[in-house]
């Protein structure tokens, strides 16, 4: 087995337009192939009702979990890029998208800055992202000392589905 080195880290992965489930999938075999990141482990996919302004169809999400030697700034201008690639094109906030990338969780860091705020504001509030996040790390303490555990205690999984393993 290889040793890889790094720093764990939390990607959501998320989609709601063109085939989500194929953009996910896609995505993924996006951030295997960055240089500096090593894959560890990828969740299920979750359908849910949007979020956000107006009517939009359901969301896929997950989570992956991956080791980068990347810093966080140099790792987010990745993600931007396989989300353009992948045809997103940024218009309203919470608008519908073919691809969203957000950083999670960063090793121990916690940053709040113009381009960057870790951990990820909205994951205490998401089931979309805590439950992916719990299936394939169910006891991780965030770099701002909250427990995925008691997060997913005060979560409603109401309105989610887990996709079955290889769809
Ligand atoms: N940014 C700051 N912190 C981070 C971070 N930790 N990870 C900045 C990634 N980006 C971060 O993001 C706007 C800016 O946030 C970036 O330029 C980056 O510098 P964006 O992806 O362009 O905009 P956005 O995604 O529309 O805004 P935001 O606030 O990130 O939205 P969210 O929180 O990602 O929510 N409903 C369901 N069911 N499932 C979903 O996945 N997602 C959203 C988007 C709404 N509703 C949803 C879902
Ligand atoms: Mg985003």
């Amino acid at each position: 087995m290889t040793d890889h080195k790094g720093t764990p880290v939390f990607i959501g992965v998320g989609s709601n337009l063109e085939d989500p489930r194929a953009q996910a999938r896609k995505a993924v075999a996006a951030l295997s192939a960055l240089r500096g990141c090593h894959i560890l482990a990828i969740s299920s996919w979750y359908v849910s009702k949007a979020v956000g302004p107006g009517s939009q169809p359901d969301y896929v999400n997950g989570v992956v979990a991956l080791l980068t030697t990347l810093s966080p700034y140099q790792l987010l201008d990745h993600l931007q890029h396989i989300e353009s690639h992948q045809g997103r094109v940024r218009t309203v906030r919470w608008g519908p998208r073919t691809l969203d990338l957000d950083v999670l969780n960063y090793g121990d860091l916690v940053l709040n800055d113009i381009r960057l705020t870790l951990p990820h504001p909205g994951l205490a509030d998401r089931n979309f992202v805590l439950l992916p996040l719990a299936e394939i790390a169910p006891d991780l303490v965030l770099a701002d000392g909250r427990r995925v555990p008691d997060l997913l205690a005060k979560c409603s999984f109401e309105g989610i589905v887990r996709l079955p393993v290889g769809d």
